[in-house]
């Protein structure tokens, strides 16, 4: 692979495949195997992002004006040639991103069922009817486009993430500047091309590679620009929103978490310790809805501890293309050093390291970002382990005495993900759905993932502005026009009132 020749990459405005403006490129490299590049991309700068978003204008008068089921038409066919080239999308993300191949499978599925399920709106995208005041008067309301979106996306769900904003904003009839994360703009290159392919019209969906400060800002700042779909930091993100609130922009920002799994006495112990290591060290811990914190009931803490470790000890290690592999390297040395860095301050916190903690070299791994699975015990709700997200393969344990101490735990935090009980009583499972400040939570199954026809999305630091998915991206994606027609034959009298 080293010695083969290395694909340049364009962007992609007003449906053409150019060069940015800058002249200049930058390499991706393979995070398992660090001397293998995926590719040369643009580093993309102000200007292009704003020749994105001239070529995003005029796209936008004729995709506003196609009726949301011809809008669907070009999304099914674009799931179609997705699915053709699933195989090939799978491991273009795990070589890009390094999680296991089955796990990238499991994007590209997630992607197309959010292709489908957005395309199924173009034929409801409902308004409501309701009665007027007055007679001879109908009342009712309509979708239109926000206009031009932003789409800024993360590296940990290269496919995925960007298709479940792209398809739904689609649907509801925007146009579109996509700025990838930069260190995983293969699969959105690819992701683009099919939609070209599907028969999208010029300038309804353009990509833009390169920095966020740049291009990221751009978007930002463009009068032009209506809406910003973000997923990433809660840094970046509470920068977009304030930002974008001095100009009145909508957004929808997707941030941290800082998920926890409550373990109570009566849980099948079997399901929760299944959940709770694909929870942690699934993906490598690199998911926002990863989980890192466990809280577990005290009579059974001993007994859950030993498991933990057991099962934890039997993972996988190693580059994520072996389909054998449970636990592949970290995205890139920055997420690497951070993980280490964090490993370093739970020791120094006094926080028990009852596993792993080591970054893994020698062979093979010197190849790539590998830290082995780590758990934390003897953690407190005062830790910065506690508090951040580490966003790798590292989990916390505390004890708590009964389930109220333990949604206590869950709370402490100022994130508000996803969250998780395991118990078999019907009554404390509900204390827990009504009293947990998470905007996702699950019974009796890990903290991960979602189902594309439900909302996505989190409380406090974990998220702002309408969900993502499930109807709650069509709200986002669009604007909601109330109308009003009189059809009296001839003038009457109006209610002085209206
Ligand atoms: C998932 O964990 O299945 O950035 C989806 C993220 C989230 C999406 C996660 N916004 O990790």
């Amino acid at each position: 692979m080293a010695a083969t020749q290395i694909a340049t990459y364009k962007n992609y405005i007003g449906g053409r495949w150019i060069e940015s403006v800058t002249g200049r490129t930058y390499q991706v490299h393979n995070p398992a195997r660090k001397d293998q590049i995926v590719g040369e991309f643009q580093t993309s700068g102000a200007d292009d992002a704003l020749q994105a978003v001239a070529a995003a204008k005029e796209g936008l008068a004729v995709w506003a004006g196609t009726p949301a089921p011809a809008r669907a038409a070009v999304i099914y066919k674009a799931l179609e040639i997705l699915g053709r080239r699933a195989d090939e999308m799978a491991q273009t993300i795990t070589i890009e991103e390094g999680k296991p191949i089955g796990d990238a499978q499991g994007e590209v599925k997630r992607s197309m069922n959010i292709m489908e399920y957005a395309a199924g709106e173009g034929r409801r995208m409902f308004g409501y009817t309701t009665p007027s005041e007055l007679p001879n008067t109908a009342a009712y309301t309509i979708r239109r486009p926000l206009g031009v979106v932003g789409i800024i996306t993360p590296w940990n769900f290269p496919l995925a993430i960007p298709a479940w904003k792209i398809a739904p904003a689609l649907i509801c009839g925007n146009a579109l500047v996509f700025k990838p994360a930069s260190a995983t703009p293969l699969s959105a290159v690819k992701l683009t091309e099919i939609y070209e392919e599907a028969g999208l019209p010029a300038g309804v969906l353009n990509l833009v590679t390169g920095p966020g400060a740049q291009v990221g800002n751009a978007l930002v700042e463009s009068p032009d620009v209506k809406g910003i779909s973000f997923t990433g930091s809660t840094e970046i993100g509470t920068e977009i929103y304030g930002e974008s609130a001095k100009r009145l922009k909508k957004v929808q920002a997707e941030m941290g978490g800082k998920n926890a799994v409550i373990v109570l006495s009566d849980a099948d112990m079997d399901k929760a310790l299944g959940g709770i290591v694909q929870g942690a060290f699934g993906s490598t811990g690199q998911r926002c809805t990863a989980t890192s914190r466990v809280i577990v009931e005290e009579e059974v803490y001993d007994q859950f501890m030993a498991e933990l470790i057991d099962r934890t000890s039997k993972l996988k290690i190693g580059d994520g293309i072996n389909p054998e592999i449970d636990v592949s390297p970290l995205a890139s040395q920055s997420q690497k050093d951070k993980v280490l860095e964090y490993i370093g301050i739970g020791t120094e916190e006094g926080a028990n390291l009852a596993y792993g903690g080591r970054e893994l070299t020698g062979g093979d791994y010197d190849q790539g970002y590998y830290v082995e699975p780590t758990i934390f015990t003897g953690v407190s709700t005062g830790m910065r382990i506690a508090q951040e997200e580490i966003f790798g393969p590292v989990l916390t344990v505390f004890k708590a005495k009964d389930l109220k101490e333990a949604i206590e735990i869950s709370n402490s935090v100022e994130f508000g993900l996803s969250s998780s009980v395991y118990t078999k009583d019907i009554t404390k499972a509900y204390e827990y759905i009504n009293t947990v400040a998470t905007g996702m939570v699950h019974v009796n199954a890990s903290t991960l993932g979602g189902e594309v026809h439900l909302p996505f999305g989190g409380l406090n630091s974990s998220g702002v502005g309408q969900r993502e998915q499930g109807t709650a991206a069509v709200d986002f994606f669009s604007e909601v026009i109330t109308v009003y027609i009189d059809h009296a034959a001839e003038a009457t009298e109006r209610a002085r009132f209206i």
